[in-house]
């Protein structure tokens, strides 16, 4: 029964239905089921089906991004259920997705579970300069963490740039650099010189309050 209400989920965030999502949404959890079987098995795995498409040609850009629109709605319905940490006492963050990267599904997530784990989340959105990580960290030098996301593989070299920028500051010993996104690897992150790599956005919310010693 649960089952097949996450299966719903699935199935209006494939098709890009944004006002049948969160109506889905609701009633998985009102039919008991688990908040984050249902981030995992009905709108993620609906988003990784339509990036599938998507690389077939089945669908195009325009379709991606409705999928993508009807997915917030339901993380809207979501959040509070995924939400519970006490507000903004493990420290500050610094999040944005790295220059010439538009997506952004991703990124909210790890913000939104690095709010519920404690942490207060400045969100610099998409696209974001490296100047930008480096002057925001100025401007609130109490931050403890700068969480960078890329999704796509031509975006891997602009993260790769953002960790150079924050590696170079006078700042860096005060901070830990966190990185992922779908091509991100620990390899990668390594090699970069980026403190953590996480593959999800629970995990990336558990590694932040461990470097920040919560
Ligand atoms: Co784009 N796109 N897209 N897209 N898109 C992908 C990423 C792609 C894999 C689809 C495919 O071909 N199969 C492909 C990339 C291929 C590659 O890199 N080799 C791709 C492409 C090619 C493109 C364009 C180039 C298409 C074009 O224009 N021809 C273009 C690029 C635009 C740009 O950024 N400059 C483009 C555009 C778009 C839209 C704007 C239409 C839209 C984004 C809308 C938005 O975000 N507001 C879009 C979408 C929706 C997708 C897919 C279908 C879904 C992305 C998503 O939201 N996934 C995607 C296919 C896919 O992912 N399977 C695809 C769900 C999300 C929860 O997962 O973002 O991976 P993800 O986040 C995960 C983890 O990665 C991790 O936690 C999250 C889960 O818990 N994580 C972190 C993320 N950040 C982290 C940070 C951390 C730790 C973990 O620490 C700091």
């Amino acid at each position: 029964m649960s089952n097949e209400k996450i299966q719903e989920v699935y199935a209006a965030v494939e098709a890009g239905k944004a006002k049948k999502v969160p109506a889905a949404v609701q009633e998985a959890l009102d039919a008991g089921c688990d908040p984050t079987a249902i981030l995992n098995e009905g709108m993620i795995a609906a988003m990784d089906s339509v990036g599938a498409k998507f690389k077939a040609g089945e669908i195009f850009v325009p379709e991606m991004l409705v999928a993508a629109r009807a997915m917030k709605k339901g993380v809207d319905v979501l959040k509070p259920h995924l939400a519970s940490g006490e507000a903004n006492a493990a420290g500050k963050i610094i999040i944005g997705t790295v220059a010439g990267d538009l997506h952004d599904i991703g990124k909210n997530l790890v913000a939104m579970m690095m709010e519920s784990a404690g942490f207060e989340v400045i969100d610099l959105g998409v696209d974001v300069p490296k100047e930008k990580f480096v002057e925001t960290y100025e401007a609130n030098p109490d931050t403890k963490i700068v969480a960078c996301s890329a999704l796509l593989t031509t975006t891997m070299p602009s993260l790769k740039e953002t960790v150079a920028a924050l590696n170079a500051a006078p700042f860096r010993s005060q901070i830990k650099v966190m990185v992922g996104g779908a091509p991100i690897t620990q390899a990668f992150a390594d090699e970069i010189g980026a403190d953590a790599y996480t593959e999800d956005a629970a995990s990336a919310a558990q590694k932040a309050k461990e470097l920040a010693g919560c």
